[in-house]
C-alpha cells in the first residue's frame, strides 16, 4: 500500500528536498530530531528493512553511500551523525516505506530509546 511518502516522491504533497536522483530521495524530517534530520527513501516501495530481498542489495547500498555524502553536505561528516532504520512496530516504524533517517548537529546518546 502506497505512503504519505510515494506522495512525496511524485510531487503530490511538497517536502524540503535536499537530494535527487533516479533511486533515491532524501528530504528533510517534518518533526526533526536534531538539528539536522533528513530521510534517504529509495524510490521503490519496499515498506521495510524486513521485506528488503537480495535483490535490493545496489540500491541499499547506494541508500547508504548517498547518505554518507548528504551528511558531508550539511557539514556535519566530521562532527558525526546517526544513521537509522526503523524497523517494523518495535522499531517504532510509523511510514511503511523504508526510510534512513540522517540524524546530526547535537551529541546523540545511547542507548537509543
Ligand atoms: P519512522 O518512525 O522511522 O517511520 O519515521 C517516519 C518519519 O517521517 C517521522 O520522523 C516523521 C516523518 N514524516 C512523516 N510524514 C511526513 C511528511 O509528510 N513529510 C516529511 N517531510 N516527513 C514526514
Amino acid at each position: 500500500m502506497s505512503t504519505i511518502f510515494k506522495k512525496i516522491i511524485d510531487k503530490e504533497i511538497p517536502a524540503d528536498i535536499v537530494y535527487e536522483d533516479d533511486l533515491c530521495l532524501a528530504f528533510r524530517d517534518i518533526d526533526p530530531k536534531a538539528p539536522t534530520h533528513i530521510l534517504i527513501i529509495p524510490k521503490k516501495e519496499i515498506p521495510s528493512m524486513a521485506e528488503a530481498s537480495q535483490d535490493d542489495e545496489g540500491l541499499l547500498g547506494h541508500l547508504l553511500v548517498t547518505a554518507s555524502r548528504i551528511a558531508k553536505d550539511q557539514g556535519i561528516s566530521d562532527s558525526g551523525y546517526r544513521l537509522v532504520a526503523n524497523t517494523n512496530n518495535q522499531g517504532g516504524q510509523e511510514v511503511y516505506h523504508l526510510h534512513i533517517h540522517l540524524l546530526g548537529g547535537r551529541q546523540m546518546t545511547w542507548p537509543p530509546g
